[in-house]
């Protein structure tokens, strides 16, 4: 199984312990595709942003997006780029988990939280210590590929 894994980074950084923990967790079901998200020494300043620029990333993005089984999405950060993705994914009708923590005080937009229909696209309230079991959840709902 190939898994999409979306966070913020220059939408800022603050989530990145959550992020490696359900890269962690995902890796357990197949290859992460975009690992490097949960990344330590990733930025949100972009010193690490490759030679290739903004162009390359997206590119590469998109074909990863498109090569994708499943996709999960940590939005508790609000991100411009996870929103994009999201939308991308949407369209080319992929299996999407969106993941909020209310704990945060913040509201997730009605864009990201609306369009959960409980099946392909679902938005997942969680606190950071069931991730896990969120995740477990989740996945034993998908057919292994
Ligand atoms: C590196 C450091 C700062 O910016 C970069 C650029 N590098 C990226 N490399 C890989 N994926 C990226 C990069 N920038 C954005 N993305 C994709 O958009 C990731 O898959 C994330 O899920 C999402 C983050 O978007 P922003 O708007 O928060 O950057």
């Amino acid at each position: 199984m190939k898994v999409y894994f979306c966070g913020s980074i220059r939408g800022g950084r603050d989530d990145v312990h959550v992020y490696r923990r359900i890269v962690h967790k995902l890796e357990s079901y197949g290859t992460v595709l975009t690992e490097h998200v949960s990344s330590l020494e990733l930025t949100a300043r972009g010193e690490d942003a490759t030679a290739a620029g903004d162009r390359a990333i997206h590119d590469r993005d998109m074909e990863w997006l498109r090569q994708s089984d499943v996709i999960v999405a940590e939005v508790t950060q609000p991100s411009l780029g996870v929103g994009y993705e999201l939308g991308r994914a949407v369209d080319m009708k992929k299996r999407i988990l969106c993941l909020f923590r209310p704990s945060s005080g913040r509201s997730l937009s009605a864009m990201i939280r609306g369009f959960d229909d409980g099946e392909l696209y679902v938005v997942r309230d969680y606190s950071e210590e069931e991730v896990e079991k969120v995740l477990e959840e989740f996945f034993s709902t998908l057919p292994r590929t």
